[in-house]
């Protein structure tokens, strides 16, 4: 089997150009995706599952460093349960690319080549204050395609700007700019991903898994974000006037503040998912001002629901997090 591994910090697009490349793949190839979540309940997962698409779970930690035996494991028990050609891992958004190669070598045997994508959120790329947070580009010196996402988001000139600023980041390393939720944008690159598993036929062994040159020095444990799950059973919006998709933006967008308030550095990913029966609304915000994005829908509005909220930030401590979540969520629900 093949393996596509999609890398990038947190909130970059990661999942939402999985889904893409997956279902076009899964066209011609059996396909199966692993995913990787720091938190104990996974949300991308369920994601992808609503979609169609074969996935397996690895939570609670990263397949780079304390996941490294789980994530050998799910690589062989896939292989043994479905025999798949191409197995698309998503790592979690604080993973070293370089060392979730190097865990894969334990599987060299059934493991026919690797294929590694990288992403980059220019939005990012422009609010960092110096050029100083380096997982927001690690590993695109070891990527075969490196990828410019969320262009839709920047007019002209914020563009250019992340484009100066990346070029001083990773000099020339060619990459390809796209918006992940623009099928006209990703055309060409899902093509040039597809031709290359098509054609590739050298079986690779250890060594080539680390021919290419290992710079990035850098592991997570420098940049550690903080994060806090919430998971709440049979909630229900009081007044039933209120409509409960805008009372949990609302909530979000509190919770947002108030973490913005407490000094919170950097949102790195806060994803929600709100249930009622088989309907889900996906709810996920990577910054401080933009929308809440929110996907999926829910038909039976006043019902109860099943909220979880996975939250990954940096620069505040867990009990500020946590006690944050905890009172927001109680003033709202
Ligand atoms: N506007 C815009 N939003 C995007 C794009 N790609 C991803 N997103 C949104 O960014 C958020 C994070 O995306 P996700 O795929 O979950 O990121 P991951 O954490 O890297 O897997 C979600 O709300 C996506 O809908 C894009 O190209 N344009
Ligand atoms: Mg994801």
């Amino acid at each position: 089997m093949k393996v596509i591994i999609i890398s990038g910090f947190l909130g970059v697009g990661k999942t939402t150009f999985l889904l893409n490349l997956a279902k076009d793949i899964s066209r011609t190839k059996k396909t199966v995706i692993i995913e990787n979540e720091i938190g104990k309940i996974g949300i991308d997962d369920k994601y992808l599952k609503n979609n169609g698409l074969e996935v397996k779970e690895l939570y609670s930690g990263c397949v780079c460093c304390s996941l490294s035996f789980d994530l050998v494991n799910t690589v062989k028990q896939v292989n043994e349960t479905f025999d798949p050609e191409i197995v698309i891992l998503e790592p979690t958004g604080i993973a070293s690319p370089s060392m979730v190669i190097s865990n894969l070598d334990e599987c060299k045997n059934i493991i026919e080549e690797i294929t590694t994508i990288m992403i980059i959120d220019p939005i990012r790329i422009n609010n960092m204050p110096n050029l100083d947070f380096p997982l927001f580009t690690a590993g695109s010196d070891i990527a075969d395609f490196v990828i410019l996402n969320k262009i839709d988001l920047l007019d002209n000139p914020n563009l250019t700007k992340a484009e100066n600023r990346l070029s001083k980041l990773i000099e020339d390393i060619p990459y390809n700019k796209i918006s992940a939720i623009n099928q006209d944008t990703i055309n060409t690159i899902n093509h040039n991903i597809i031709k290359k598993i098509n054609t590739s036929k050298s079986k690779k062994t250890k060594d080539n898994f680390h021919s290419k040159d290992n710079k990035e020095a850098h592991h997570h444990g420098d940049n550690h974000p903080t994060t806090y799950i919430l998971e709440k059973n049979n909630i229900i919006i009081k007044d039933k006037a209120l409509n409960t998709k805008k009372v949990v933006i609302d909530f979000l967008n509190e919770f947002r503040n108030k973490l913005k308030e407490k000094k919170c550095s950097l949102i790195g990913h806060i994803k929600s998912i709100v249930r009622i029966n088989d309907d889900m609304l996906f709810l996920s915000c990577t910054d401080f001002t933009s929308p809440i994005n929110v996907k999926g829908s829910l038909n039976k509005t006043h019902k109860k629901f099943d909220i979880t909220i996975n939250s990954i930030v940096y620069g505040i401590d867990e009990n500020i997090l946590k006690k944050i979540l905890n009172d927001v969520f109680n003033n709202y629900f």
